[in-house]
Formats: structure tokens, sequence, C-alpha cells
């Protein structure tokens, strides 16, 4: 093979690998997910009226929790997103599917690998969802994200 229809052949495998990952349907981390993982809401449920602070229980299958910074296979830890768009439809839009969660008071992370959390909110709705992400705070590929949940507080 000569040097020309050798670059041909890298270029059109390059191509191949860029239509795959679009086909893929968005950006994701480079950590991989098993097939499927969940992640959940145990409490509350969707719907539900509550007063804070409100427990909030997280739920996972098909992988482990590990703290932020631990490396094993199949882990990561909860970030819990409070009144923010669902993940991926922020204003970064699917970039947030490739990049650090931010830490603030919409974006907690539970870094030491906990499963519960007793939440702060005002009266009114809020909504919530859980996203695990990997020892970097980036999500896994494929996402690991639970459904949006809406909570009225009292
Ligand atoms: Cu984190």
């Amino acid at each position: 093979m000569n040097a020309i229809s050798r670059s041909a052949v890298a270029g059109a495998a390059a191509l191949m690998v860029a239509m795959l990952a679009s086909a893929n349907g968005a950006n994701a981390g480079e950590t991989p997910a098993p097939d499927g993982a969940k992640v959940y809401f145990v409490a509350p449920q969707d719907g539900e009226t509550l007063k804070s602070p409100v427990r909030i229980v997280f739920g996972l299958s098909g992988m482990g929790v590990a703290p932020a910074g631990v490396d094993a296979e199949n882990t990561g830890h909860h970030h819990l997103l409070v009144d923010v768009p669902p993940l991926g439809e922020g204003p970064d839009g699917a970039d947030e599917l490739d990049a650090n969660i931010p830490s603030d008071e919409h974006h907690r992370h539970f870094g030491k690998g906990q499963t519960e959390t007793m939440l702060e909110l005002a009266p009114g709705k809020h909504t919530l969802q859980l996203v695990l992400g990997d020892k970097d705070h980036i999500p896994h590929a494929p996402p690991v994200a639970s459904q949006v949940i809406t909570i009225t507080v009292e």
C-alpha cells in the first residue's frame, strides 16, 4: 500500500469513529458504565409533598459507590442536581455529559460515598435529579442519571 492510500484508509477510519460517536447520541465521559446501570430515588417519590429538611435516599443498581478520587471499575459517587435542567439540557447542552459536574448549591457532590442526605429546601416546588460521576466528577459513558422528580416543600 502506498502512502496516499494508507492515509485515505486512516481518514476513512477516523470518519467512521466520528460517525459512531454521533450515532451514540451524545457526548459522554471516558469512564464506561456497564449495561443496565441505574441510579434512582429511593426517597422521596416523584410528586410527594414534604417538610424541609427533606431526607433524600440514593439508589444505585448495576454499579457500586466509591469515594471521589478512587479509581475502581464500575463505580462512581452520587451527585444531586437541585432546580436545574436535566443533565445535558442546561446552558452547556450536551457538553455537560463529558464535563466536571459543577459544585454549588444546585449541584451537590457526595464524594465520601454517601448514599443519602438531608436537604434544606425553601417552600415551593423543586426538581431533583441524581447523576453518578466518576472519580473526577465526570458522568460515565453512557451517563448514569435518574429521571427528574418534582417535589413540593410545605
Ligand atoms: Cu463529584
